[in-house]
């Protein structure tokens, strides 16, 4: 199909071509990312240059991840020329990830001149207003509106080749040019998936009954209490269009039928890349290398004010998207308040440091932390000059002295090295207490985070147990304050914590078992429903289950705060033990494993909904 396929001697798939299109292609917001970027290799793998990713082009990194190929003949590149030369923004090349997708992105600001229009014709043919200015709404329509051009071009090319094109649109913001597609019969079969559903959302951040109350909701009224009347009926009119609709696990299905009116054909379960070591011990060296560096900022944040014994500390952590209560961060909070208390109680020889891992808007990180991070850094480079000022003169001592006395060590050590250490240390110890948060948040007085810390008076003093670290941004290699990638800190962990509310799926645990650390998740989540079924899905492999559908929140906070007081209080060599078994269990979630689902979906597609030529 494409040009690359041509030279290509693998088997040709020239009958059908697959193309998939997510908001977060090149442009990291979520897990949806994690579910394209992951599955890209296994897709690759299968489909070969009849596989593509659309995405829109709005991340300003994009030229780190992307490689255009202007000069490329390929079909794919032909429509994506044609639409260069109307005047839009649209790229042909290769996303820079593992198994490097063809990928194409389209700008929308490209198109905004004829936002009037595309809101005007969608109004006209599927009676949805826009009656309200919201500028993810126009980014989405504008995408929407390209990759319909797009498509309906493409869909021409296949057609003349006799090549079937399936559509495979992740969430409402990449499925805009779903009901236009079904509207103009144009012959592409369309997949949608649902990763979550709007209303879901809202009403589960703010309805404590929220699944007791999920059949007798109606959507139209709810839609219009939360004011999300537009994205609501646009998602809609996504799922209703498309040949098939899925979504990622059995609890949002339920959703589905209540909140979108459609049940899922399939349920497509996340995957991820397993790599596994062919030596066992190598999980545990990078756990130890990756502690370490994690050591580093601890001692960095806290030490300047007071010190606790490193080799008895256990760090939990929890991630993703700022979700308060469904991501269950309350209960979270909640829980540690009370481990604090009880290990407090039990006088408990360890410390726990507890990371949160978001995304807030901040205005900087903060002053404080990052000098008292650059005099550490002062500090081990005052260290490194020592050590190899010593090394080298008590080398020197060896060559000449005849006695074999060992020198005085102290005397080999320049009086500036000596001084100029003192001096950093002095200058960096400090009464304050370590701060709870990393950066300067734009929204400091109402951050529910601080707010419950605030409340509860868990501001690291030296005699709390529980210190907490609230770092409101991705961690990423070039993150000032941790120097490494989100992927090397968690296998620094110990322990993710991740007792979500409302979690269509949820990769966070996964991705924690995948790398042998110890996760907590809940039953309301699409992962922990999934896993209830497995064999190997228990403590014994590094899960932790909260119960959260028949427990009220209360008895679930300390369920988690007995838990996490049994990991704390479980020997090393138990916890070398999990991270083995934690990894045998990742396995039932290789791409490798669940890509049958995906298969069956198009496979529906296909079958159920023949194009007539
Ligand atoms: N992450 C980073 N860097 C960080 C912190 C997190 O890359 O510093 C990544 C994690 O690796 C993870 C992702 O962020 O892959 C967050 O994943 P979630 O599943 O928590 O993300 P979302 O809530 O955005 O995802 C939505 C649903 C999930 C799941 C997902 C994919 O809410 O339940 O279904 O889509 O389908």
């Amino acid at each position: 199909m494409s040009g690359r396929i041509q030279q290509s001697k693998e088997p040709k798939l020239e009958d059908k071509m697959l193309t998939e299109v997510a908001w977060e292609v090149c442009n990291q917001v979520g897990g949806i990312y994690t579910v394209i970027r992951s599955k890209a290799p296994v897709m690759v793998d299968k489909w070969k240059d009849n596989y593509l990713l659309l995405g829109p082009k709005i991340n300003s990194n994009v030229s780190s991840d992307f490689e255009p190929d202007p000069y490329s003949n390929s079909p794919i590149a032909q429509v994506a020329r044609e639409l260069r030369e109307m005047g839009w923004d649209v790229e042909f090349g290769t996303w820079l990830v593992s198994g490097r997708p063809q990928t194409v992105l389209l700008n929308p600001h490209s198109v905004m001149h004829e936002l009037g229009n595309i809101k005007y014709y969608y109004w006209q043919n599927h009676h949805i207003e826009f009656s309200h200015h919201d500028s993810l709404i126009d980014e989405v329509m504008a995408f929407g509106y390209m990759v319909h051009e797009f498509l309906s071009r493409f869909a021409r090319v296949c057609l003349e080749q006799g090549v079937e094109l399936l559509a495979h649109f992740h969430e409402w913001m990449a499925g805009t040019a779903i009901p236009d597609i079904r509207r103009e019969q144009i012959p592409i079969k369309t997949i949608f998936t649902t990763h979550a559903t709007l209303l879901g959302r809202y009403l589960a951040m703010n309805d404590p009954y929220f699944y007791d109350h999920l059949p007798y909701l109606n959507w139209e009224t709810e839609a219009r209490n939360f004011n999300v009347d537009t994205i609501a009926r646009l998602e809609r009119a996504c799922a209703h269009g498309a040949n098939v609709l899925t979504t990622v696990s059995e609890v949002t299905a339920k959703e589905c039928v209540h909140l979108l009116g459609r049940s899922p054909e399939a349920i497509l379960p996340n995957g991820l890349n397993i790599d596994r070591f062919s030596v066992v011990h190598e999980v545990q060296n990078l756990h130890h290398r990756y502690k370490e560096q994690i050591n580093h900022f601890v001692m960095g944040h806290f030490f300047q004010s007071y010190s606790f014994d490193l080799d008895n500390v256990i760090y939990f952590f929890t991630s993703g998207r700022f979700e308060f209560k469904n991501k269950g961060y309350d209960l979270t909070l909640e829980a540690l308040a009370r481990l604090n208390h009880k290990m407090k109680e039990q006088n408990v020889n360890k410390t726990v440091v507890m990371f949160f891992v978001t995304k807030q808007p901040f205005h900087s990180i903060n002053q404080e932390v990052m000098t008292s991070r650059a005099v550490m850094e002062e500090i081990d480079h005052n260290c490194e000059s020592i050590m190899q000022q010593l090394k080298r003169r008590l080398f020197e001592a060896a060559a000449v002295n005849s006695d074999h006395r060992l020198p005085i060590l102290n005397e080999l050590v320049d009086d500036y090295w000596k001084l100029r250490y003192r001096r950093t240390i002095q200058s960096w110890k400090s009464d304050r207490l370590p701060s709870v948060v990393t950066h300067n948040l734009i929204n400091d007085g109402n951050d529910q985070v601080l707010s419950y810390l605030r409340s509860a008076n868990l501001l690291n003093y030296e005699s709390d147990k529980v210190k907490i670290v609230y770092h409101p941004d991705f961690i990423s290699s070039t993150s000032p304050l941790f120097g490494m990638d989100y992927g090397q800190f968690v296998r620094g962990c110990h322990m993710g914590i991740f007792p979500s509310y409302y979690e269509p799926w949820g990769y966070t645990p996964v991705e924690c078992l995948a790398r042998g650390v110890s996760a907590v998740t809940s039953d309301l989540s699409g992962f922990g429903d999934y896993v209830k079924g497995l064999p190997m899905g228990d403590e014994e492999h590094g899960l932790y289950m909260i119960e959260r559908a028949n427990q009220d929140y209360d008895t679930a906070a300390e369920q988690l705060s007995e838990k996490m007081l049994t990991f704390v209080m479980s020997s090393s060599r138990k916890r070398i033990e999990t991270r083995n078994k934690a990894e045998d269990l990742s396995e039932a979630f290789d791409w490798v494993n669940l890509i049958k689902h995906y298969e069956h979906a198009y496979d529906l597609a296909c079958e159920k909904f023949p194009i007539e030529n």
